[in-house]
């Protein structure tokens, strides 16, 4: 039994197995050990979609929100278990739609990249990051938002992170040994990981505390000295031009903390990537 409901979505112009983009909500935070809520970003993203001015092209791209996944706050496992099952639905009814995921914390990311491996050999993930998310446990909890890439890093898929400014020695020693390519926005280092995706399968995560949140102050761990729109921009175009982008969710939007219209930000890049993808 698929755990979704369809309440407060998008309007849908196609099924989803016409729809060339889907979008997926999965409204989980209950592993944030700072700013809790960004379980409200699915239904606070989409009113901002609801509003932005649309170029006509966006209209004929087939198209279908799915809605939410049903989470269990509380109860992560379960959560992952459900979003795994939707994943591996929606591939088994449409291989070929772009699905964008909105969360939600970061610990999300796991059971699509674990579905989307399971059907796509040789996948790469990008994570736009401000932390590497690579401790093997956080207070003692290994299923978390800061140990997603970690658990992420035990599948069997390549990872680069770009943006990363604040990590544990732990972290970068497994980063190291792992063959994680990472940097904070170094041109140079940035175009080198780019370069290595060229042609690729890619899944990109966005951590939207990759921007800096004088930016984008609405996410639930706000970290100083981060990218910029235009640089976040230019790492998107690169790889949606130069890699096969599979993939992507949104993730780490914290409306209550919404000082600089972050999360309008945020539904005008998933709004640029319908189009883009469509
Ligand atoms: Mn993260």
């Amino acid at each position: 039994m698929l755990h979704l409901n369809k309440n407060l979505v998008l309007e849908s112009n196609c099924q989803l197995e016409e729809a060339e983009v889907a979008l997926l909500g999965v409204p989980f935070d209950s592993t944030s050990s700072y700013r809790v809520g960004s379980r409200n970003a699915p239904l606070e993203i989409r009113r901002e979609l609801f509003e932005l001015e649309k170029e006509e092209s966006f209209f004929e791209i087939p198209f279908c929100d799915l809605g939410n996944v049903d989470i269990v706050p509380g109860n992560t496992l379960e959560t992952l278990r459900r979003v795994e099952e939707t994943v591996d639905w929606i591939y088994r009814e449409n291989p070929g739609v772009f699905v964008i995921t909105l969360g939600g914390e970061h610990t999300i990311t796991h059971p699509i990249v674990k579905s989307f491996s399971s059907n796509i050999k040789g996948l790469d993930v990008l994570n736009l990051d401000a932390h590497m998310d690579l401790k093997n446990d956080y207070l003692g909890e290994k299923w978390c938002h800061a140990s997603v890439m970690r658990r992420i890093s035990e599948l069997n898929v390549g990872l680069s992170e770009i943006g990363v400014r604040s990590f544990l020695e732990e972290e970068r020693k497994h980063a190291e040994k792992s063959k994680i390519a990472y940097c904070i926005k170094e041109k140079k280092k940035m175009e080198g990981i780019l370069g290595k995706l060229e042609g690729k399968k890619v899944y990109l995560t966005l951590d939207f505390d990759v921007l800096s949140p004088e930016i984008a102050s609405g996410v639930s761990n706000p970290e100083p000295n981060g990218l910029s729109l235009d640089e976040l921009y230019f790492i998107f175009n690169t790889l949606i031009q130069k890699s096969i982008v599979v993939g992507m969710d949104v993730v780490e939007v914290n409306p209550l903390y919404d000082k600089t219209s972050t999360t309008i930000a945020a539904a005008k890049f998933v709004l640029d990537a319908v189009v883009k993808k469509g």
